[in-house]
């Protein structure tokens, strides 16, 4: 765990807003569904976490999926973050003292690991990365998803397990429902969007003491796979449902539970492909689950062409947000990990921050005159092509003032 943020006094009740260089975020919270909770519901101001002093970040193109989880088996939970560029894996080893070790890859079979599916060229991946024990069996097993793979002769968002074996975990497996078929959201589903880039998380969602698994995917939705217990799923999913029809964020779900007003039944919160975090806060029962309209608690970020310069301009989460929560300052209120992808502009060696932004707001201003004599490659594909080779010139004196770099922090947000 890293250092915790300072309080922030003065903040109003309901709304915290803090300022995020052209890029205001604001964590707001619906009172009314609270109301005579005990619960604080103020969000402190995320900070990325940090190991030995420097953020953290994943590899091009970012979409770091994180969460606290006991993998080495101490009693003390790790920070363990997945990352798009080859499906990999890292563990921080925590201290127990606000200390994170640097970053170990997770082997199965003594190799690192590499969950399959492809998402942006050059990078695979594995977009999720949830620790639980799947099967029952004493040890922790990896659920991960995928973006998209062809795996089994489909194109879909499988999803893998790695079991737990020894002191680490076996080789990827397609997980498979009951039926000996991959488990997919799709089944069933009018929309392909559902079946692809599965964000899977598990809860015991009837309370019948199986866990269930329950995964996001492109559409915004949430499919629920029934546990039967020892590692056993029902193979036809249901999708999470609200008074309205079916829970819903803007697209990529990703999906966390926790009581997070501490009623007693659990609260689902997801992330969005657009950003932002959101709770749906169960209005049921333990064992009759029934999901409240969202709730923002994180907005998403404003839009803007020009990215920030530099690491120290960002100052909360990004798109592609992913949700871990649960208590990290042991107040008993649970708290936020949000994993995302940031993109920087980094001035080139010697160049000052003005110049920089300077010379990114040039090119962006060429770039939309550019744009406006765009050819069609259809029609002529040799204009097209010359078209092309300007657009790349722009781009290299650019790179030679300001490069852009495109990465995934972990942020860390406490309730007060
Ligand atoms: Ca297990
Ligand atoms: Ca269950
Ligand atoms: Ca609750
Ligand atoms: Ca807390």
């Amino acid at each position: 765990m890293t250092k915790l943020p300072p309080s922030t006094p003065g903040l109003s009740r309901t709304s915290v807003a803090f300022p995020m260089g052209g890029r205001p975020v604001a964590a707001t919270v619906a009172l009314s569904i609270f109301a005579g909770s005990a619960w604080g519901l103020d969000l402190g101001a995320p900070t990325p976490v940090q190991v030995k002093g420097k953020v953290l970040q994943v590899e091009a193109p970012g979409l770091a999926s994180p969460g606290w989880f006991d993998v080495t088996g101490d009693g003390k939970p790790d920070l363990v973050v997945g990352q798009h560029a080859n499906g990999a894996v890292f563990v921080y080893s925590s201290n127990g003292k606000g200390e994170l070790a640097k970053a170990r890859p997770v082997k199965a079979k003594k190799k690192p690991v590499r969950i399959p599916g492809v998402c942006e060229v050059p990078a695979d991946f594995g977009a999720s990365v949830h620790l639980t024990d799947l099967d029952g069996d004493g040890r922790p097993d990896l659920l991960c998803g995928s973006n998209m793979d062809v795996a089994g002769g489909t194109i879909q968002g499988h999803m893998y397990a790695l079991m737990g074996k020894g002191k680490g975990f076996d080789k990827p497996k397609i997980l498979q429902g009951n039926a000996g078929r991959p488990l997919a959201m799709g089944a069933g589903a009018a929309n392909p969007l559902a079946n692809t880039a599965s964000v899977p998380t598990t809860v015991d969602i009837d309370g019948d003491g199986h866990l269930d698994i329950v995964s996001g995917n492109t559409e915004g939705t949430f499919y629920l796979f029934k546990g039967l217990g020892k590692g056993s799923f029902e193979q036809q999913p249901s999708a999470l449902k609200g008074s309205d029809g079916p829970l819903k964020v803007m697209m990529n779900s990703s999906p966390a539970f926790v009581d997070w007003d501490g009623d007693g039944d659990q609260d689902l919160l997801s992330g969005s492909g657009l950003g932002g975090v959101y709770l749906f806060a169960n209005t049921g029962t333990l064992e009759a689950p029934l999901f409240a309209e969202s709730v923002t608690l994180v907005e998403m970020p404003a839009f803007s062409l020009m990215p920030p310069m530099g690491l120290p301009k960002v100052l909360g989460p990004g798109v592609h947000t992913r949700v871990w929560a649960g208590d990290r300052n042991g107040d008993g209120k649970p708290d936020l990990l949000v994993g995302d992808k940031t993109t920087l502009a980094i001035p080139a060696r010697g160049v000052s921050d003005e110049r920089a932004t300077e010379a990114y707001q040039a090119f962006t201003a060429a770039l939309a005159d550019l744009a406006k004599s765009a050819p069609n490659s259809a029609v002529d594909p040799n204009a097209a092509t010359k078209w092309m080779a300007k657009v790349k010139a722009l781009e290299k004196t650019r790179d030679k003032v300001v490069r852009k770099v495109e990465t995934g922090l972990v942020w860390e947000i406490f309730q007060q």
